[in-house]
């Protein structure tokens, strides 16, 4: 994987685990603009990179489909048969800002599943290829039975002394609506190979982890994926479950992305000579829609400050907002900022107030209201 991370992510890249290799990128950066440049998207890898050669790539469509088929990238991208589309949307990895639940406690403690990411596990790009649902129509559609489409990975990667290959699952329901997409195109340039070269698939609000790379095979079935990702991993947990008592048929299944935010600049920790101001960037994300208000607090959380709409990117549909605030600021000495978001559909509560409501055995979904520390100087 290390020659891909050269040759295709910027040097500065902050590596969360190498192998296999996650990285995210500095958060300073991250949030210049509302389009995420390919070489700062955050990577999430479960095994290694495989190298597929796109002249002889095919996928298989099978399970409950009337007519399975091998479809070729060339006849995938031949406009005479698939309508194209392009849509602007944000990927995030369930395990954002997880390193703030691994501070409360570290829960499973499995490095492979648990990478300690902080806040840079969400990108955004301009994806382009053909919505699954055009492909299993051309496939005849699906046969009595079918609900769930799995997806298969052509990456390796191990698991307690066993070999799978990466598989996940999403409902039917979600490829109907066309929010479900095959990508060969990643900010108009073919995918690089981190990114799931020559074909993955991106589910739009979803949690990362249904967006296949490297995509393979689909699979028509008539329940969830039964592959240990699908099941045993990106679950949900209530608090009270842990290692003496987790069975995994306690946690459910997490799929779209609840709201969540964070604050990118200043650092936590920083040390701030001002004069009056200190300004604030970050970015606001809804799996269900887009951020509809985004707010900020100076004072641990008891004022907010609601964010301007000219200082917040445009509203785009599962796309975030990227943010900036000049916030007023007297005080001399630590201040704690936060920011939390509400969507369209006005779900605010789902954005705890502190980080401890949202902890969960696997350590998912960091969805708390985020909060650093800042030393003010005048
Ligand atoms: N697909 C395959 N084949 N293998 C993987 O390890 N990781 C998933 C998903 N798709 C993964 C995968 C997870 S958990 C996330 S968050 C996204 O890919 C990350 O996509 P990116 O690396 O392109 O940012
Ligand atoms: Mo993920």
């Amino acid at each position: 994987s290390w020659k891909y991370v050269q040759k295709e992510k910027s040097p500065d890249m902050i590596h969360v685990l190498q192998f296999p290799y996650n990285g995210e990128p500095p958060r300073d950066r991250l949030v210049k603009t509302e389009i995420t440049p390919n070489e700062d998207f955050f990577v999430r890898n479960h095994g290694g990179i495989p190298e597929i050669d796109a002249d002889k790539f095919f996928f298989d469509v099978e399970g409950l489909v009337n007519n399975p088929k091998k479809i070729t990238l060339e006849e995938l991208q031949d406009e005479s048969i698939f309508p194209r589309m392009s849509k602007t949307a944000s990927l995030q990895c369930s395990g954002t800002r997880r390193i703030e639940q691994i501070h409360e406690y570290p829960g499973d403690g499995d490095e492979l599943i648990n990478a300690p990411w902080a806040e840079g596990a969400i990108g955004t790009a301009r994806w382009t290829g053909v919505s699954l649902k055009k492909v299993i129509k051309y496939c005849g559609g699906l046969k009595e039975g079918g609900k769930h489409v799995e997806f298969f990975g052509a990456d390796t990667y191990f698991k307690k002394g066993q070999v799978f290959n990466y598989a996940v699952s999403v409902p039917y329901r979600k490829v109907k609506i066309h929010e479900v997409m095959l990508a060969w195109e990643m900010n108009g340039k073919p995918l690089p190979r981190i990114h799931g070269y020559p074909l993955r698939v991106v589910v739009f609000g979803f949690i990362g982890a249904r967006s296949c790379k490297w995509l393979y095979k689909i699979n028509v079935i008539g329940q969830p994926s039964l592959a240990p990702v699908q099941m045993k991993e990106y679950l949900y947990y209530s608090p009270q479950i842990g290692k003496h008592n987790n069975t995994y048929s306690n946690g459910f299944s997490i799929q779209t992305m609840p709201v969540s935010s964070a604050i990118m600049t200043p650092l936590n920790h920083d040390q701030i000579v001002h004069d009056g101001k200190i300004k604030l960037t970050g970015w606001a994300f809804s799996g269900s829609g887009w951020p509809e208000r985004v707010e900020v607090s100076g004072d641990g959380g008891h004022i907010w400050y609601e964010i301007p709409w000219n200082k917040l990117s445009r509203k785009v549909f599962y796309s975030w907002r990227v943010w900036e605030y000049e916030m007023p600021v007297d005080a001399e000495g630590w201040l704690e900022f936060c920011v939390r978001c509400w969507d369209d559909a006005l779900n605010a509560s789902t954005q705890p107030t502190f980080v401890r409501s949202a902890w969960n055995w696997d350590l998912h979904v960091t969805s708390s209201c985020h909060r650093i520390k800042v030393y003010s100087m005048n």
